[in-house]
């Protein structure tokens, strides 16, 4: 009897975790993966929780696949360049448990800020790519990576796109494979990467990306789903696959991939020798197209499909129509740009980090920000941030904005701000870096317990509002005060005037001066007390 279950792709992943064996599971939180970490609370066999960042969320997967055990991390596209430190050095050595990186790439940037196609990791640290198109690809491939991940001694990435990790399928339910560890066994030089040990990893590396290469030539999970003409064939993976499908072109055939790093290159030459034209569908870069052409395939793609954004099932007609697939396709014009009213996101009503961009607003002060739902403060009606790069961008740059501003004696105070849970990602550094300055910056920190942005998950200073649960509360102003930081301030901005006055003087003095707002996030926690003076 067939045991089918409902599963976001999220969850596909976990569920192949759990049945394929998987132990530990690391993460940070972000979208479009949040949902795999928490749908793995379920699983008792597994032990899983955030990391402070993806960077430690990466080793706690290192640590857990080094003692044996088949292991996984999964964050945001963005994730990746935190974590890659470790990451690209990991990859050199001899993957024991198996490692799966799942990243959820967001192309069309809905919840991120850059779009970043994270196959091209997998080619720069020399290892396998699974590019799932639906819930049960999903599922199948997170048990299949770790299989490739033990057979080839080699971490496995799993990108998914964030269409497919928030849609829901039916799915193939199976039982867990129970794989007990070994735990961690010395052996000189496996995971000592110092000369004469790395240099030797670069043969393996090579090697073992050419043995790859060698098996996806015959791996099922790459399959041609021949047409009726000889004059297209389509080569293409993951999402866009299901959207193609949608057109049900009966005289194309379609060269479905599923490990697409590695390419099974003889196989495509192969195949590209029987059609006219070989076009290569794939969202953001062109990285099968690029490789085809490397390897002296005659191949089209970008010049017919955005370079940007999801490709959804009318970009893809239109791009059709003008490779010549789709010819008598009508094209129906879009709607006019004029009677669609855009509407930034805004910030919840009664959060606390309005009032706080109520008073920089009636400051002169060029703020610097950073990345939580403080980001808002950028939109109408505040307009307050003039920036927003990435998590804990803000205290350098300020550092960087003032020490320029007082070269050429440009007075204007400068502001930064971060939320609680970006001190803890990234934060804490730039703080030391502050410690010593002479530079009058004022950071603010919106500690409302909380990385609201992300959904509420947990953060070192959610303390007492979660005590039980935790076991610790961080005290921000003490961990400042440990920096030699002590122009500290710490007020609930709800006492609105209180607020601005230590604001506005924070700002006339110089030097590095911190004010650590406290109110709660107003969704994530019911908090009865209320003043507004
Ligand atoms: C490197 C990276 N990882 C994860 C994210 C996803 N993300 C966006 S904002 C944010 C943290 C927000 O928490 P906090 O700073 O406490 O601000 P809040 O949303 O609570 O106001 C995270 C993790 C990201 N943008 N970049």
């Amino acid at each position: 009897m067939s045991n089918k279950k409902i599963l976001t792709g999220n969850e596909a992943i976990s569920r192949g975790f759990f049945e394929g064996g998987g132990i530990i599971a690391s993460s940070y939180p972000g979208s479009p993966t949040v949902q795999i970490l928490d749908s793995l609370k379920q699983y008792k066999e597994i032990y899983s929780d955030w990391g402070t960042n993806e960077k430690v969320a990466m080793e706690i997967a290192m640590g857990g696949s080094i003692a044996g055990a088949r292991a996984m991390v999964s964050m945001k596209h963005v994730g990746v360049n935190i974590a890659s430190d470790p990451f690209m050095t990991f990859t050199q050595t001899k993957t024991k448990g198996g490692l799966l990186l799942v990243v959820g790439d967001d192309p069309g940037l809905s919840s991120s800020q850059n779009e970043q196609d994270s196959r091209v990791w997998g080619k720069f640290a020399n290892i396998p790519i699974l590019d799932p198109g639906s819930p049960q690809e999903a599922k199948d491939f997170a048990k299949e990576g770790l299989r490739l991940s033990e057979k080839f001694n080699t971490p496995v990435l799993i990108r998914i796109m964030s269409r497919l990790c928030h849609c829901r399928a039916a799915v193939e339910l199976e039982g867990r494979e129970e794989f007990v560890p070994e735990g961690f066994v010395p052996e000189q030089g496996r995971y000592s990467m110092l000369p004469p040990y790395s240099n030797a990893q670069q043969y393996f590396m090579k090697e073992r990306i050419e043995k790859l290469q060698n098996f996806n030539e015959d791996y099922e999970c790459n399959y041609l789903e021949q047409g009726n003409g000889k004059e297209f064939l389509i080569v293409t993976s993951g999402l866009v696959y299901e959207s193609l499908k949608e057109l049900e072109l009966e005289n194309i055939s379609i060269l479905k991939l599923g490990m697409i790093w590695p390419l099974p290159i003889e196989k495509i030459k192969k195949l590209s020798n029987q059609y006219t034209n070989i076009i290569v569908l794939e969202e953001l870069l062109p990285f099968i197209e690029e490789e085809l052409k490397i390897n002296g395939i005659v191949a089209k793609g970008k010049e017919y499909f955005s370079f940007t954004g999801e490709l959804t099932i009318q970009d893809i007609k239109s791009g059709l129509k003008k490779a010549g697939v789709l010819i008598n396709y009508l094209e129906v014009e879009a709607p006019q740009k004029e009677e669609i009213i855009t509407r930034t996101p805004m910030l919840c009503s009664g959060c606390p980090h309005r009032p706080i961009f109520h008073i920089l607003k009636t400051n002169n002060a060029t703020v610097i920000g950073d990345i939580g739902c403080y980001s808002l403060g950028i939109h109408e009606p505040f307009e307050v941030h003039k920036t927003n790069i990435s998590m804990g961008a803000s205290l350098g740059m300020a550092l960087g904005v003032a020490t320029v501003h007082s070269k050429i004696n440009k007075e204007k105070p400068i502001v930064a701000t971060i939320g609680d849970g970006t001190f803890f990602h990234s934060g804490m550094t730039g703080f030391i870096q502050l410690a010593k300055t002479t530079e009058n910056i004022t950071v603010i920190i919106m500690d409302n317990r909380t990385t609201a942005m992300t959904g509420g998950q947990n953060t070192p200073s959610t303390g007492e509002y979660f005590k039980e649960e935790l076991g610790y509360h961080a005290s921000i102003p003490d961990i400042l005060k440990s920096f030699s930081i002590n122009d500290i301030t710490v007020v609930d901005q709800f006492k609105y005037k209180e607020t601005k006055e230590i604001i506005h003087n924070a700002m006339k003095r110089s030097g590095l001066s911190v004010v650590v707002t406290t109110r709660p996030c107003a969704l994530n926690f019911k908090i009865k007390s209320l003043i507004f003076m």
